[in-house]
């Protein structure tokens, strides 16, 4: 009965971090989990020619760095995963060896390609088939793009490994698909629960590159001997957790009930609730909501928000133009502008990857005919504002495919450190917001971890460990009527 320890790597696409969970034993109460975070480190795209990349070594390297420090620091981690985001790859060639960098969701070879495949395809037979958004950067429009250029890498490809699986590989040789991340590929039938086979020959993409998929809590492998060399630390145990962030953050939603809405929120929002099967209804696809695998048997209906993707970038553009302020000020001067100036459709897609964030924003604004915000408080206003206004109509959706009443909102991820929006977003959907944890994917890997080595039951025992361990804020809603006004602007802004 001694305290036991996981290591865990969530890369999110602005930044990504390594933390320790321990699980201390219970004296004379219930265990609870302990995290410490050892290492942290940025992450975003590469431009080269005219393609945006991930730098994939770097990110090895990172975590290779988060290995070592987790030892160096006296902690023993008995195993280690990796989740990061959704939908991007590498391919190996038969050699095993990585072909090129990985592509960015955010590049752009995948415009268009939507209606294309659509066309061919056919949009709800695509849906039935795969449960998943229509969302430009879909590995399937990936590879699509990929089929259309004539990539040789395409041509010589032995393997493809999305990208938790990918870091997974470098570090144990052990060549593996994890389940959650699969689902958000478009490619993966979540009724057969196989690949889509016959989609991808429809459309010449090779499906001998991937592999079966493993669901979360299975254990792979161990770190390589030339690792344990390189690190000086001894071989642990490789884990599959929701190797997809999402996944894992859900996981770590501190619910009681069996029925509850979510919002995850960190560079994308996911809005949604958890369900023991894939919704594959023509309302489903008509809310444009998604079906992604989740830990534990869970299949999670949800929909992508563009998210604090908006505040990021224009943060990112304010910088370049040498004006550093962090989130904290920012917010602080969200807080003194004026309400409800001007309203944005954040999920637009010219907001996915803009040249000047704000000057777009602005420019919509325009279009729009409504006041142009100015300042940067202004701009922040603006986005935090119609972020909340989106999250109503998106529980409101969620409401009505599910034929359910939600009570509030649970709220996780580094976004609820801005506690404007936790604040806007219960005015907005006129009920509490839940906060907490912060670090609600980093959390769900370790439980899985810690399912997966015998030191928890299941994931209901694991939601009990994070409600007992993290804390969790309550926003109540105010200002209902100014709110219920807006978002009847809102709503005749954004279909
Ligand atoms: P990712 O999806 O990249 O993993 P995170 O969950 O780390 O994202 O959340 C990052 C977001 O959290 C940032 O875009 C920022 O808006 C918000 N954030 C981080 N720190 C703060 C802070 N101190 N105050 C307000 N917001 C913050
Ligand atoms: C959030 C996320 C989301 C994906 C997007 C690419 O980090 O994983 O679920 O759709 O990144």
């Amino acid at each position: 009965n001694k305290t036991a320890s996981v290591l865990a790597f969530d890369l999110g696409a602005s930044s990504g971090r390594a933390l320790i969970g321990e699980l201390t034993p219970a004296q004379g109460g219930n265990p609870e989990l302990k995290i410490t975070e050892i290492h942290r480190f940025s992450n975003g795209p590469v431009h080269i020619g005219n393609h945006l990349h991930w730098d994939i070594l770097l990110l090895l390297q990172e975590v290779k760095a988060g290995i070592r420090k987790a030892f160096q620091a006296g902690f023993q981690p008995e195993s280690f995963s990796i989740d990061t985001w959704g939908v991007d790859f590498g391919l190996l060639d038969r050699n095993g060896e990585l072909m090129g960098n990985p592509y960015h969701y955010r590049d752009s070879q995948t415009e268009g390609l939507i209606e294309e495949v659509n066309d061919l395809i056919g949009k709800e037979k695509l849906f039935l088939q795969s449960g998943l958004q229509f969302m430009p950067f879909n590995t399937l429009y990936q590879l699509y793009a990929m089929v259309k250029a004539k990539s040789p890498k395409l041509e010589q490809a032995e393997t493809l490994l999305l990208t938790p699986d990918l870091l997974m590989y470098f570090l144990t040789g052990e060549k593996v698909c994890e389940f959650t991340m699969a689902t958000t590929t478009q490619l993966f039938d979540p009724t057969t629960r196989s690949w889509n086979t016959g989609l991808m020959d429809q459309l010449g993409i090779p499906s001998s590159m991937l592999l079966k998929p493993i669901l979360p809590g299975t254990q792979f492998g161990q770190l390589t001997d030339a690792v344990c060399e390189e690190l000086d630390v001894p071989a642990i145990k490789a884990v599959a957790v929701g190797s997809h962030d999402t996944a894992s953050a859900i996981a770590a939603v501190p619910t009681r009930s069996a029925t509850f809405v979510y919002l995850a929120c960190g560079t994308w929002s996911l809005l949604g609730t958890e369900q023991q099967q894939a919704s594959l209804t023509l309302e489903t696809l008509e809310n444009n909501y998604s079906n992604e695998g989740g830990v534990g048997d869970t299949y999670q209906m949800l929909k992508n928000i563009m998210g604090l993707w908006l505040l990021q970038e224009c943060k990112r553009e304010w910088e370049a133009k040498g004006n550093n302020k962090s989130f904290t000020e920012l917010v602080e001067l969200a807080k003194g502008a004026i309400a409800f100036r001007s309203l944005i459709d954040p999920d637009d897609l010219r907001f996915m990857s803009p040249k000047d964030m704000p000057e777009e924003i602005r420019a919509y604004c325009r279009e729009t005919k409504q006041l142009i915000p100015q300042s940067e408080g202004e701009v922040v206003r603006c986005i935090l504002e119609s972020l909340a206004l989106r999250y109503r109509a998106s529980v409101e959706q969620a409401e009505k495919i599910t034929e359910s009443v939600y009570e509030g909102l649970h709220m996780v991820g580094g976004g609820i450190q801005n506690e404007l929006l936790c604040q806007f977003t219960a005015n907005a959907i006129g009920r509490p917001v839940w906060a907490g944890p912060i670090e609600a994917s980093a959390i769900g890997n370790m439980l899985v971890q810690f399912t997966a080595i015998d030191r928890l039951a299941d994931m209901g025992e694991a939601r009990e460990l994070v409600r007992r361990s993290f804390p969790v804020l309550t926003y109540e809603p105010k200002e209902l009527a100014v709110w219920e006004e807006a978002y009847n602007r809102f709503t005749a802004l954004a279909k």
